[in-house]
């Protein structure tokens, strides 16, 4: 089951996706009629599968207009949870980023805070890359959908755009280099949690004038933590009263001479979610 937000002319709701076919989950109570109220709730994934009986009689379009499936939410992501982000990081890092090295092997993850609701693009929506640095690239990360318990309610897919010039300069240029207007993308849709995928595979393709300028692909079997260590980090000393979004790091990194241009389009697929596809601003 796939849950997602759409525009509507009563403004944004949120649908549900089932074999195939679409409807309109906020027609079936309060709890579900936004993101954050059916993240609040004690158990969301028990919300939707109890709302669904209800929904048959609101069917929707298959062609609603999707928005990005986040509301009020913060956007945190983890770092060099992958080998791959760890040797491509020491490579840009100007004074050789042995502490990538470190916490990739620490107990205690990298986790940052990557967005607000304002700068995340939803499906088909421009990311921006900074004006202000030279090399630039897309993150496809497996974003995960915690609920204000910390429950893993559900998986969409995310892209970390960044600078990886402003990164490489200085480890304290961190947070210009990850956090800016457009930033990140979500979508399109989210992946209830149903206990049974556990592995999936990644794939990012970058086109430039109808042409592929790059393709890759890894798995979230190649992370070195699992989602429910990063979630359980997340919420020490936290707390997300409408529920949060956490992004679990990059496996794909592009070559050193691979920066994006405004007019790329990035596409990601994320086996058991969908494609999240982004143009360049
Ligand atoms: O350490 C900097 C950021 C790492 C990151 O975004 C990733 O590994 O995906
Ligand atoms: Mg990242």
């Amino acid at each position: 089951m796939h849950i997602f937000r759409f525009s509507s002319q009563q403004g944004a709701r949120l649908g549900v996706g089932i074999d195939g076919q679409r409807f309109d989950l906020s027609a079936a109570g309060p709890e579900v009629r936004d993101v954050s109220s059916w993240l609040a709730m004690r158990n969301p994934v028990a919300v939707v599968v109890d709302a669904v009986a209800r929904v048959r009689d609101f069917p929707l379009a298959d062609d609603v207009s999707l928005l990005a499936p986040i509301d009020t939410q913060e956007v945190w992501a983890s770092g060099v949870t992958y080998l791959r982000s760890k040797v491509a990081r020491m490579e840009e890092s100007e004074e050789g980023g042995d502490f990538y090295d470190r916490v990739y092997a620490a107990e205690r993850p990298e986790l940052f805070f990557k967005a607000t609701y304002s700068r995340v693009a939803g499906p088909g929506k421009p990311i921006r890359i900074r004006r202000d640095s030279a090399w630039n690239v897309p993150e496809p990360e497996l974003a995960l959908v915690l609920s204000s318990s910390g429950e893993i309610v559900g998986y969409t897919i995310g892209n970390d755009v960044s600078s990886r010039s402003i990164e490489g300069e200085n480890p304290l240029y961190l947070p210009q280099a990850k956090v800016y207007d457009g930033c990140c993308a979500l979508g399109p849709m989210i992946a209830l949690n149903d206990g049974r995928q556990s592995v999936r595979g990644i794939q990012m393709t970058i086109s430039r004038g109808g042409t592929t300028v790059f393709a890759g692909e890894t798995s979230t079997a190649k992370m070195r933590r699992s989602a429910e260590e990063l979630a359980a980090y997340l919420f020490r000393e936290s707390t997300f009263a409408a529920g949060v979004f956490l992004l679990t790091g990059t496996g794909i990194v592009p070559p050193d001479d691979f920066t994006l241009h405004p007019g790329d389009v990035v596409s990601i697929t994320i086996e058991g979610i969908g494609i999240l596809q982004n143009p360049v601003a």
